[in-house]
């Protein structure tokens, strides 16, 4: 009886794992175990470092809200995209990243075949109904050795999951409440965007949908 317990978890771990091209994992309710401790850290970052829509240097405001945690934020201003240890709007520190963000994101990046990740940068972006992300490369890292791991919260996106070129037509993936990618290897520098958000409604979340992405920004 406990050998076909352990057959039947085991299969059932694999189904939810997919791959999306070289490199780049899905893990399907990896971060569910999680979610309790991952907003009751989330309230204190919030705090510290509230939510902001940044103005790119071309002078759009972004649909996404944005803060970090971490040693270093993203950020951008009419200068440009940079990582910077000083959060611009507190003039501080950003906050620290919490031991269950780290520990998540090792944990996902080791299953993905990364070990010893070691992330130092945690860009939380809130999406609200209609917020989108259009097509972009990450490329703001000092290098791209290491991968970056993405962390989806309550209500669902439709993910675009783009190639090298920006011409080339993304493929769509559903990410759902928990749900934890990894990209890594040939699949770094991959165009990659988010469509409009749907309405939607998920207990932890209410109507926006929360991603943490961990990133070795240095
Ligand atoms: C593929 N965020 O913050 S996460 C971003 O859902 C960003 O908020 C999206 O793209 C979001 O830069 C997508 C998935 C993701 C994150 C980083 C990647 C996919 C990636 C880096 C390289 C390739
Ligand atoms: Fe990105």
């Amino acid at each position: 009886m406990m050998t076909l317990n352990l057959f039947e978890d085991t299969a059932q771990c694999q189904a939810r794992q997919e791959q999306l091209s070289p490199g780049a994992f899905v893990l399907r309710g990896f971060a569910v175990p999680d979610e309790t401790a991952i907003f009751a850290a989330l309230g204190p970052i919030l705090s510290a470092a509230p939510l902001r829509h940044l103005v790119t240097p071309g002078g759009f405001r972004m649909s996404v809200a944005m803060t970090n945690c971490g040693s270093y934020g993203w950020v951008a201003d009419r200068t440009g995209y940079r990582y910077d240890a000083i959060d611009p709007k507190s003039g501080k520190l950003w906050p620290s990243m919490p031991d269950v963000f780290l520990k998540l994101a090792q944990d996902a990046a080791a299953t993905a075949g990364f070990e010893d990740f070691k992330p130092n940068a945690c860009l939380v972006n809130r999406y609200d109904p209609g917020t989108r992300l259009s097509l972009h490369q990450d490329k703001n890292e000092r290098g791209f050795s290491a991968p970056i791991v993405s962390v989806s919260l309550g209500i669902p996106a439709v993910f675009l999951w783009g190639a090298l070129r920006r011409e080339d037509k993304p493929v769509r993936v559903q990410l759902m409440h928990g749900d934890v990618m990894v990209w890594g290897g040939p699949s770094r520098l991959h165009y990659h965007g988010v469509l409009p958000l749907k309405e939607g409604h998920h207990p932890l979340t209410g109507t926006h949908r929360i991603n943490l992405t961990f990133r070795k920004a240095v």
